[in-house]
């Protein structure tokens, strides 16, 4: 993990680079993926569903002191991901939410950049790795 700061245009040209968040995407399924079936179960989703700093900005709520209060978001999450509610997530459901959750942020963030610990491998650092990226380029 580590503390970046980024604002909402690095993670909206992020999800508009139709390149760069395809490989990730693909990616992170892949990785999420453990039993290799091509699709996600709510257990191997929860991984990536944690490493969204989402949550903090957009639901407020503290991770580390309601369990009980995150399962039940975690639950939520994982049927709006589950767009045909057959159970399991494929690869189009996750492209498409994962985007309309990270422009969601972006909207929620503003103009102002905001500091967010980020874990390795993260949509959001991703986000800002292609940003400093083009900005070294
Ligand atoms: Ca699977
Ligand atoms: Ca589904």
């Amino acid at each position: 993990m580590s503390v970046e700061v980024l604002d909402s245009a690095t993670v909206v040209n992020f999800v508009e680079d139709e390149e760069a968040f395809n490989v990730s995407i693909q990616d992170r399924f892949a990785h999420l993926d453990t039993d290799h079936d091509g699709l996600l179960s709510y257990a191997e989703l929860l991984k990536e569903l944690q490493s969204l700093r989402v949550f903090e900005t957009h639901f407020g709520i503290d991770v580390k002191t309601d369990p009980k209060e995150m399962a039940h978001v975690y639950n939520l999450l994982f049927v709006q991901f589950d767009h045909d509610s057959n159970g399991t997530v494929d690869l189009e459901e996750f492209k498409a939410e994962t985007k309309r959750m990270m422009i969601a942020m972006a909207n929620g963030m503003g103009f102002l950049p905001v500091q967010m610990v980020l874990e390795e491998g993260s949509f959001l650092m991703k986000a800002v790795e292609l940003e400093s990226a083009k900005l070294a380029a």
